[in-house]
């Protein structure tokens, strides 16, 4: 088994709606055993600012895919979601990325891990504290939850896990 930690970003339709479906449809994918979500936040955009605000998660999962494999299952979902590629950085239903795979790190064609932005990203790394509050950054052991974006403004908790927003684990 490996572990494996996602981002769930959606600002477009019904937010929440997005996010649990992701998270079933996650559930569901061949290969991929158990996925806890954190609770949800309600985020600045960041890059394009000119739109919506963002509802994001972070996800743990546990799966016997390989990093690739999982990529194809998060391009699957964000397709049955409607996501349809427009603009760069621009709205979207679900956008689900491959934050950390077990400690590797890989630099392929179309998959870089660690995530190559989401150290300086809060929307990434606040929720991604709250499941794993030791984990590092692989290479350099550096905690993420010291990483200086983790004190930027603009993330605010939406929905805490404990409502039971997200179903079973
Ligand atoms: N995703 C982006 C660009 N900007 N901003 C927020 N707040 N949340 C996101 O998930 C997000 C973003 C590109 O994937
Ligand atoms: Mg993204
Ligand atoms: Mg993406």
């Amino acid at each position: 088994m490996n572990t494996a930690y996602l981002s769930i970003g959606t600002n477009m339709g019904d937010r929440e709606a997005n996010l649990a479906r992701a998270v079933d449809l996650l559930r569901a994918a061949d290969g991929v055993g158990s996925a806890v979500v954190s609770s949800i936040y309600e985020t600045a955009p960041v890059g394009l600012t000119e739109q919506a605000d963002f509802l994001n998660v972070a996800v743990r999962v546990e799966t016997s895919l390989s990093a690739g494999e999982l990529l194809e299952v998060c391009q699957r979902i964000e397709q049955e979601l409607g996501r349809v590629r427009t603009v760069r950085w621009g709205p979207r239903t679900a956008d689900l990325d491959i934050l950390l795979y077990n400690e590797e790190r890989m630099d392929t064609e179309t998959l870089t891990i660690p995530h190559p932005r989401m150290h300086e990203r809060a929307f990434v790394l606040i929720p991604l504290a709250e499941l794993a509050p030791d984990v590092q950054e692989p290479g350099s052991g550096r905690p993420y939850r010291e990483m200086p974006a983790a004190a930027e403004g603009g993330v605010r908790l939406w929905k805490a896990a404990d409502t039971g927003w997200n179903g079973k684990e």
